[in-house]
């Protein structure tokens, strides 16, 4: 009799174990989701099909857009590329720091000692990684590219980086692995400059016959594989990437640092080059949006996602990985290549019907695809809230358990997750360091000198020397300046304006910045 009771007893008592433990290891796993942010570069509003808005496909983030949450109302924190990177990592407005400005072979700008994403998530057990374009700078002072190049990405939180260290168009054209460039013989050292050419160079602007793409303005330096790049490179001839494998090689380290974590709650930031100029896709997307190079970097990119989400799926980590999609600035069709983007662009509108585009302070330049998507956990929604990639650190934070909170950063991880709450009521925008700011509806541009239109990149900057007013809801693409018929508005925008960029005095002129 004993020993019938305790024969059941034993294993009743095992399976309320295994209940209890497996509960706690539900609830820990989903406490510590992975974290993949999915960073698009220059890629616009109207670019992503769920947005309905252009004519390009893109079926693999329109899962993600459609079977999570599509936010109509998500923002870049800059119209260019560093200054938004920089703010999505610290959680801090780039018109805080003068040093994030587009970078050109420069050092890092964000300061060891920051708290940012990779950062946070490491200390609360995280495995952290980079793959793909930093554009963030590197190193103190002058880079040296033939030894251990400190501090980057590695110094900020990532436990593995692996980089293309400014964009696609500049030099040096080689990877970074953990601070080392990949594949560098060192009887072949990498010279950079970029000012001056080093002797018997062949560049863009003196070999037009070695050109396989043709610049149109900048981009007029060395050139690698055909293509003309911002500066100027000697040496390192092994360690030169191929263009057109590069959305490939970074798929496949992104593949393999999947496979090789998937035990482990890990963060991946996989920043794609696409699609920044050069654009230069695998020969296999040539052709496929009948919109030239431009269209079929896209086509690549999004191929990319769906291999990215493949790859979780297989591995059993889909329900347990939260995905954040986003571009890191608005769309450009000519940024200085002649590639028929300007050409072949026919009915489709990466712009979404926005105004302005990258570089510029009207929606365009920072409006860009936000989406949400987390298998079996965020339900499908659309949401028109105001959220910006600088409180993409403040709501991973509230997420993974921790309170810390970015100095402009807000949680909003009620509305990544449940497509709960207000959102933002207000947000600065920037570009190229200057500021406007959007509240509720309303956006307000001060005075600005500079162009109206750069007729390089063709685009409307948004400076002019009245102020600007708009409401968004009733006029979305920015064509009716209400600052004269609605004076009460703009003053009050201009207040809270100032109050949020500690500009003291009233006086408007001194918001002309430039
Ligand atoms: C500009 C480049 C542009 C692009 C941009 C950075 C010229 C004339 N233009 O200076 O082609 O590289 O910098 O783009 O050189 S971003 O998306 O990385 O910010
Ligand atoms: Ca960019």
């Amino acid at each position: 009799m004993v020993n019938i009771r305790l024969n059941l007893f034993i294993p009743f008592s095992f399976l309320i174990y295994l209940f209890i433990n497996c509960k706690s290891n539900i609830l820990e796993s989903s406490n510590k989701p992975n974290i993949v942010i999915i960073y698009t570069d220059d890629l616009g509003y109207g670019d992503v099909s769920a947005y309905k808005k252009g004519t390009l496909k893109t079926p693999n983030i329109d899962k993600l857009a459609n079977e999570g949450i599509r936010f109509t109302n998500g923002y870049s924190s800059s119209a260019t590329c560093s200054p938004s990177r920089y703010a999505l990592l610290t959680g801090i407005y780039p018109w805080r720091n003068a040093e994030a400005k587009i970078i050109t072979g420069g050092s890092l700008i964000i300061d060891t000692s920051q708290v940012t994403i990779p950062r946070l998530l490491k200390q609360n057990g995280y495995q952290t990684a980079i793959v793909g374009k930093w554009h963030l700078g590197l190193g103190l002072n002058e880079i040296d590219y033939n030894s251990k190049i400190s501090p980057g990405p590695n110094e900020l939180g990532f436990n593995y980086a692996y980089i293309m260290p400014d964009t696609q168009d500049r030099v040096p054209t080689v990877y970074v692995e953990n601070g080392k460039v990949v594949n560098l013989d060192p009887r072949d050292p990498i010279e950079v400059d970029f000012k001056t050419n080093f002797q018997e160079q062949p560049t863009g602007k003196a070999n037009p016959e070695l050109l396989e793409m043709k610049w149109h303005h900048g981009h007029n330096g060395s050139i690698v594989n055909g293509i003309p790049r911002i500066g100027f490179m000697k040496g390192g001839e092994t360690a030169k990437w191929s263009d057109v494998d590069m959305a490939d090689h970074f798929l496949e380290k992104t593949k393999s640092y999947i496979k090789n974590n998937k035990d482990k709650s890990f963060f991946l930031f996989y920043a794609l080059q696409q699609p920044h100029v050069p654009r230069t896709p695998h020969p296999r997307f040539k052709g496929k949006s009948g919109m030239g190079p431009r269209g079929d970097a896209i086509v690549e990119a999004d191929w990319c996602v769906g291999e990215l989400y493949k790859t979780l799926e297989t591995e059993g980590i889909i329900e347990n990985t939260l995905i954040i999609f986003s571009s890191d600035n608005g769309p450009v069709l000519n940024d200085g290549y002649y590639d028929d983007a300007v050409e072949k662009i026919g009915n489709h509108t990466p712009s979404g019907g926005l105004r302005g585009g990258k570089y510029s302070l009207f929606e365009a330049g920072t409006r860009v695809p936000f989406i949400s998507y987390w298998k079996n956990r965020i339900k499908p929604g659309i949401s028109d809230k105001i959220i910006s990639q600088v409180d993409i650190l403040s709501s991973v934070a509230k997420i993974i358990g921790t309170e810390y909170k970015s100095q402009d950063g807000k949680d909003l991880s009620g509305l990544i997750l449940d497509n709960l709450g207000t959102g933002r009521n207000e947000l600065i925008l920037e570009a190229t360091s200057r500021t406007a700011y959007r509240h509720g509806d309303w956006v307000m541009i001060p005075p600005y000198n500079g162009k109206e239109i750069s007729k390089n990149v063709n685009i409307e900057l948004g400076n002019s020397k009245n102020y600007k007013l708009y409401n968004l809801k009733d006029d979305p693409s920015q064509k009716i300046n209400l600052s004269n018929k609605n004076l009460q508005k703009l003053e009050q925008m201009i207040d809270n304006f100032k109050r949020i960029r500690g500009v003291k005095n009233t006086n408007t002129k001194d918001l002309i910045l430039e």
